[in-house]
């Protein structure tokens, strides 16, 4: 089996939105006793990104992206057992949602697999949430880090408005936040304990804040 060929043809799966076959690809490539990591980096992650460069260069459009992300979504399913494995112990707990006016969801599940396969225990709100949202889940959770994710460069600036909320309601959690168009820069600007680029990156940074080696 030439292994390249196999993470080829399932990122093209992903980019012709081929749910099924996606989901099958990726069990069998599971049952060969391929790392899930590198199945998620070079398949997955490879195939979503061109659909981005696709998207954004107007050769495709929603209902096509929709369907890559559907397909992106029941690989990610068929991946989440050998990510998320077995913790019998908890590290913490960390709300993670995506902000006021943004669906996307499928890096924040991403991350949300990543901590759970870690051993956090990870209370998602899912989409849409506002500052009250995160606010009232984080009270009713008490989790030791809030997590946003935000896709769009017209939400991302949403995030500074929940740190504020959080702020004004003398709330000192550390908040974190990640996103394809944030940075560092972005995260201090707005007061945020921290930015991850990606999901392995994320995972360091809560250890990093939870003092977890
Ligand atoms: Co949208 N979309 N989209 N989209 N979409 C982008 C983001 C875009 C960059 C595409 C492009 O133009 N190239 C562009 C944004 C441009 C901008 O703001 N500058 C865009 C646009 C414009 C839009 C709409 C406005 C299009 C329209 O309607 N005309 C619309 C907005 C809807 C809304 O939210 N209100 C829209 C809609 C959609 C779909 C619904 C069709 C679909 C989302 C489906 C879903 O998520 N359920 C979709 C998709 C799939 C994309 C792209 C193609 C892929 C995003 C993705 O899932 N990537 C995206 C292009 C791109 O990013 N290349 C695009 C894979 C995912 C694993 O990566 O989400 O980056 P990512 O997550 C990473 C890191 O960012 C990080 O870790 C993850 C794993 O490595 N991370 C965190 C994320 N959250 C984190 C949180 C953390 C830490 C790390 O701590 C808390």
């Amino acid at each position: 089996m030439e292994i390249g060929l196999k993470f080829e043809e399932l990122s093209n799966m992903i980019i012709e939105g081929k749910h099924l076959d996606a989901e099958s690809s990726t069990k069998y490539l599971l049952e060969m006793g391929i790392d899930p990591k590198n199945i998620l980096d070079e398949a997955l992650m490879k195939g979503m990104g061109i659909v981005g460069q696709r998207f954004r260069d107007q050769q495709i459009f929603v209902p096509q992206v929709l369907i890559s992300a559907r397909a992106m979504k029941f690989s990610m399913k068929a991946l989440e057992p050998y990510l998320v494995g077995d913790n019998a112990l908890s590290k913490g707990k960390v709300l993670l949602g995506t902000v006021k006016g943004d669906v996307h969801d499928i890096g924040k599940n991403l991350v949300a697999i990543m901590l759970q396969g870690s051993g956090y225990e990870v209370i998602d709100i899912g989409t849409g949430c506002s500052a009250e949202k995160f606010y009232d889940e984080y009270l009713k959770h008490k989790t030791d880090i809030v997590g946003m994710s935000a896709l769009l460069t017209t939400t991302m600036v949403y995030m500074k408005t929940v740190i504020e909320f959080f702020k004004e309601k003398n709330v000192m959690v550390p908040i974190i936040i990640g996103g394809a168009p944030l940075n560092q820069r972005f995260a201090d600007e707005i007061g945020a304990d921290g930015f991850g680029r990606n999901s392995y990156d994320a995972v360091k940074l809560v250890d990093k804040i939870l003092n977890i080696n």
